[in-house]
């Protein structure tokens, strides 16, 4: 059991044996992406000061208006992990390409590559609603002292070393596992220090929450209205709570603690979903899973999908084991 009130910087130090891969290196990656959570967070909690919120102007690849604050989340997370050249490479929702990092002087001799959603949910950022930061980190598998290449990106999640989120709510945290249980870490403004809040963080293995943006019922399956019904109805320990913040990040959050499901499925009108498998499912899928709750695509593991695109969907079934897999019947009762 890990002592509440270690310090992020602590923690890692202290758990650095237990990282598969124990050479300093996951650590300083780490690292880096806690000292870019501080500086987005700093951004963050004082958008509706300056103007930095309303759009860019510009469109990212996923045809969404980009928030100026979009665009500075993932400009601090790429130069703080570019400048510590501690990547061969990195894959943002904000970039149409993944990027290849060639460092002066130590040639792509890095392992390690960074798939991200710089700033999840962007869109509540102008009413003051919580967003989040997700990563996903994976050895390369091109050879170390060459340029990365898509097939290092398009690994399945189950190939993950470490995922993580840091939710820019009420409290700024960071969310992460290594693949030895999932651990919190509550930021201390006054400090800058993260703090370790919630050790060993874990899904209730059922729950009364719901989430799903349940204004697309009409365009939904069969299976996911016959889901939605069965937690509408008076029975056993129903009707469940619906709750849906429309940012992933926040509704996970509060599911792992509270106990509940999230869902984002496919429909009539987004034929594979909205999540994305690489940047936002396979993380939170591996947090999931080592939270002992459940993650899949109605069918299968999320973690089991071969991707074959930088930036492809995929349905969302995530949270309290029982819920996801009560779910899953009604998805394949109506297969
Ligand atoms: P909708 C935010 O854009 C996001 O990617 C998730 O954070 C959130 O759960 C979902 O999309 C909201 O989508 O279509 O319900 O507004």
């Amino acid at each position: 059991m890990h002592r509440k009130n270690t310090t992020l910087g602590e923690f890692i130090i202290e758990n650095q044996s237990s990282f598969q891969y124990s050479s300093g290196e996951l650590s300083k990656l780490i690292n880096a992406i806690r000292l870019a959570a501080k500086v987005v967070n700093h951004e963050v909690n004082k958008a509706g000061l300056v103007d930095i919120i309303g759009a860019a102007g510009d469109t990212n690849i996923q045809g969404e208006d980009q928030q100026k604050l979009d665009v500075l989340a993932n400009e601090k997370f790429i130069q703080t992990l570019i400048n510590r050249e501690i990547v061969c490479g990195i894959a943002s929702e904000e970039e149409d390409d993944f990027i290849s990092i060639n460092s002066s002087d130590n040639k792509h001799q890095n392992k390690y590559i960074v798939l991200i959603d710089p700033l999840d949910g962007s869109s509540n950022i102008d009413v003051n609603v919580s967003v989040g930061t997700i990563f996903s980190i994976y050895r390369r598998v091109t050879p170390i002292g060459t340029p990365v290449g898509l097939e290092d990106f398009l690994q399945p999640g189950r190939a993950q070393i470490a995922a993580g989120y840091i939710v820019y709510g009420t409290s700024t945290m960071l969310v992460y596992t290594t693949g030895d249980g999932v651990n919190g870490f509550t930021l201390n403004p006054a400090l800058g220090t993260f703090y370790l809040s919630h050790p060993n963080m874990e899904f209730p293995e059922t729950g009364k929450i719901y989430s799903v943006n349940e204004g697309n019922y009409v365009h939904f399956h069969q299976g996911v209205k016959d889901y939605i019904k069965y937690c509408q109805k008076e029975e056993g320990d129903r009707p469940y709570t619906s709750r849906y913040i429309g940012s992933l990040v926040s509704d996970f959050h509060r599911n792992m603690i509270k106990g509940g499901i999230y869902l984002y499925p496919k429909s009539s009108v987004a034929a594979e979903g909205k999540l994305r498998l690489l940047y936002e499912c396979n993380p939170m899928a591996f947090i999931a899973e080592q939270a002992k709750g459940k993650a899949s695509n109605g069918f299968d593991p999320i973690m089991d999908i071969k991707p074959t695109e930088l930036h492809q969907r995929v349905p969302f079934f995530c949270g309290s084991r029982k819920m996801v897999e009560k779910a899953e019947e009604f998805m394949q009762a109506s297969k």
